[in-house]
């Protein structure tokens, strides 16, 4: 561990005597960064102007912030490092190569706007040539993307061979000849171009504030366990909005509270002070590029402007306070440096400033006539425009049943194939990692070698051997952080590789609830396809298991198919998983793979495995049975048990059923359901999950609204009951929806 401390209350104040001890940046450098940060102030003026005209419609300034971020920017490489920066840093996306011009674009909300074509608020940066990924609002999620972003780029730098993209000549023979491609050739690698380099870092920023958040802790756990090139940022301005410090960090000072982390080096400094700034970001660099771990700088800077524009820091800070921090303002201190060193005299600085002031003067005048984003477009790139997950090239059959020496193979559980469908992936892309809680065999790999120990492979042992496999780069634990497993896959997949993560439970999905709601499913809209992340996650969920209770038993995928950009998926039976699953695998966009715990292992949807390129469309469903009376839509652990009440009717009455096995619920396959209905006219919508604001209710709501003509009775819902699965089998059995419920309702509609 290193540590350098830059005394705030030294740095500048005795610039003269320190100019030696602070030279890294020669006199031409000064003179940029002093350009640099004086043109973010007036970006900053500017839009508060413009804010105030009414021709933007938010404002978040970067005044205060400057010198750290000029000084960041020209110690760090764009377009080679990696960026993962706050809204306060507008002079670092400057020193990175950002033009003033696209800074209003945004601020806007024009077509053109690089960053996010209109979506995103002004100071949410996104410009993928300069590796600047894409900012949401939330303080602090992106932090633990910033450490699957190093990971990413550690893994590619290990396995260069990941990082090139298949030869595909089915898919060129297909642009040649402009037939369909086949499935064995598409995949998310073909519209991912991959570049890392060997001592590439990512630097990640945040305010004093936010590292109060939790995620903040995780990734500093897992950069310091990973060792990982990440140069942390805090830029601390003393407040987040009107809380104090001393309020938000215990002690005052988050360079005491994170002391202990090892592997990193601490740098604190004047972050109002540019050579000081860039001396300290110039060791974090190279102590992060020699591969030696992360590394923090903890700047103090100031906040010379309210929070943002709906802010109004009178209230809580007095006069007194704002006076001090103006002293120490960035840029008129510069500013004083460069006269006093004599770098620049008063011509030179006015000269300069005029130059600036033009510069902006042109941008802002262009971007005040730029057209906005189109009301067509607000839909563009909520999926990928590159893969359609629903289109058929993901449509293949099953090999024949594996019975080459006339032996009939027996089936295999719906855990199998899920296993080996993974492995087989595995084989096929090598840009696949598997992480998450006790995923791997074993850790201490020693065991494993020595024989000591089998390995354990999940809780649920889905993934057993893939570690001894394929080794411990490829398939890992991670720490008991079900924020940091999404996050860092999240950041991995944008660099290009393809995370298959799992969460243990689905009851505990929810501290990773930030990570997949406002980020992973939302970083390919609000980057106007600038990023993406396809991520799997795969989730073990659902009830029926007597004893599971509360914490082990609950399903909630309706929340999860209210998120735009989020694929979600349910199979009900062995077959499916492994096709559905290969399909999750090759697609480019995000999917929640939701495996029902009780169907793992079960005698019903048995199945050979359909071989190493079998794959399902999403959005399409299966019919489990034809029938012509009752259309009943189910998915998961309910198809079964909607099954056997099914027969039970048909064996009573002679009643025909049509059982539609949705498969996927987003997308969901609306087409085979309206064929269904014209053909029965009568609806029965089955899921495990609570009844009221459940995934039924969707679909009940879609057909009444457009199949209405076509009904002969009500459309009606079994579900479970609208409280917690319980313990007691007694109890959950009461909770749960029945063979028996199924059963009654499917009586009463065919007889309504
Ligand atoms: C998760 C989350 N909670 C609350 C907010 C609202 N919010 C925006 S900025 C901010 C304060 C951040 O303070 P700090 O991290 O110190 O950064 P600063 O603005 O001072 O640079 C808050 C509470 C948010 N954006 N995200
Ligand atoms: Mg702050």
């Amino acid at each position: 561990m290193a540590t350098t401390k830059t005394d705030p209350k030294l740095a500048l104040a005795n610039a003269t005597k320190k100019a030696r001890v602070h030279d890294t940046l020669s006199r031409e450098q000064l003179i940029q960064a002093y350009r640099l940060m004086y043109m973010s102030r007036r970006i900053d003026d500017r839009e508060i102007l413009l804010k105030r005209q009414q021709k933007i419609y938010f404002q978040m300034s970067g005044a205060g912030h400057e010198a750290v971020g000029v000084a960041a920017g020209l110690a760090l490489r764009p377009g080679y490092d990696w960026f993962y920066p706050y809204y306060r840093d507008r002079a670092l996306c400057l020193a990175l190569g950002v033009e003033p011009y696209q800074m209003f674009l945004q601020g806007v909300g024009a077509a053109d706007d690089p960053s996010s074509g209109g979506r995103q608020m002004p100071s949410h940066w996104s410009y993928p040539s300069l590796h600047i990924v894409t900012q949401s609002s939330p303080t602090g999620s992106q932090i633990l993307q910033a450490i699957g972003c190093a990971e990413g780029g550690r893994y590619f730098a290990r396995h260069p061979k990941a990082a090139e993209v298949p030869k595909n000549p089915l898919l060129a023979s297909a642009a040649r000849t402009g037939a369909p491609p086949s499935a064995a050739s598409v995949d998310y690698r073909q519209f991912k171009n991959v570049s890392f380099q060997n001592d590439e870092l990512t630097y990640v920023s945040l305010g004093d504030g936010t590292s109060s958040e939790g995620e903040f802790w995780e990734a500093m756990n897992a950069a310091a366990l990973g060792k990982l090139p990440v140069i942390f940022c805090v830029e601390d301005n003393g407040y987040a909005i009107s809380v104090p410090v001393e309020v938000q960090t215990a002690g005052g000072s988050i360079s005491r509270l994170v002391s202990g982390f090892p592997n990193f080096h601490f740098e604190e400094v004047d972050g109002t002070d540019p050579m000081a700034s860039h001396a300290a970001f110039q060791r974090a660099a190279r102590y992060c590029r020699q591969g030696l771990g992360p590394a923090f700088v903890h700047a103090h800077v100031i906040r010379p402007y309210s929070h943002s524009l709906s802010d109004d820091e009178r209230l809580y800070r007095p006069e007194s306070e704002r006076e001090r921090d103006a002293q120490s303002d960035p840029v008129t201190r510069t500013q004083m440096y460069l006269l006093r060193e004599g770098i620049l005299d008063d011509k030179g600085i006015n000269q300069l400033e005029k130059e600036v002031d033009a510069e902006l003067q042109t941008a802002v005048d262009r971007a005040l006539g730029a057209l906005p984003a189109a009301p067509e477009s607000v839909m563009n790139f909520m999926y990928s425009p590159d893969i359609d997950v629903t289109s058929s090239i993901f449509e293949t059959a099953p090999v024949a049943d594996g019975a080459s020496d006339g032996k009939k193979v027996a089936p295999k559980t719906m855990a199998d194939l899920i296993t080996a469908t993974l492995r087989d992936e595995m084989k096929r892309d090598e840009r696949i990692v598997i992480f998450g809680e006790d995923v791997a065999d074993c850790s201490r790999e020693e065991y494993l070698r020595q024989k000591l120990v089998k390995g354990k492979g999940g809780v649920f042992k889905l993934t057993f051997g893939l570690q001894c496999e394929f080794g411990d780069d490829r398939v890992f634990n991670s720490p008991l952080a079900e924020a940091a497993i999404v996050g860092r896959a999240t950041g991995m997949a944008t660099r290009g590789l393809k995370p298959v993560v799992e969460i243990q439970f689905f009851d505990y999905i929810w501290p990773a609830m930030m990570q997949i709601r406002d980020e992973l499913s939302t970083i390919r809209w609000r980057s106007n396809n600038g990023f993406s992340s396809p991520v799997v996650i795969r989730v073990a969920i659902g009830g029926y298991l007597t004893g599971g209770a509360i914490y082990h038993s609950q399903c909630g995928e309706s929340i999860f198919t209210h998120i735009p950009g989020l694929r979600v998926v349910f199979p009900s039976n062995a077959l499916d998983a492994s096709g559905l699953l290969r399909t999750a695998i090759r697609c480019d966009d995000p999917v929640l793979f939701l495996e029902h715990k009780r169907l793992y292992r079960e005698s019903y949807g048995r199945a050979v495995y359909p071989g190493p390129e079998y794959m399902i469309p999403f959005g399409k469903a299966r019919i489990v049975q034809p029938g012509t009376d009752l259309t009943v839509i189910t998915y998961g652990a309910v198809v079964p048990r909607a099954l056997q009440a099914a027969q039970k009717l048909e064996r009573e009455q002679g009643t025909k059923i049509e059982l539609l096995d949705l498969r996927t619920l987003n997308p969901f396959d609306w087409e085979t359901i309206t064929a269904s209905v014209a053909k029965t006219n009568r609806v029965l919508v089955a899921y495990e999950d609570t009844l009221s604001w459940g995934y039924g209710a969707e679909i009940a709501a879609r057909i009444a609204d457009q199949l209405f003509d076509e009904l002969d009775a009500p459309i009606r819902r079994v579900a479970a009951k609208d409280t917690f699965v319980a313990y007691q089998p007694i109890l959950e059995d009461a909770i749960l929806p029945q063979p028996n419920d199924l059963y009654l309702a499917m009586k009463e509609l065919v007889s309504y």
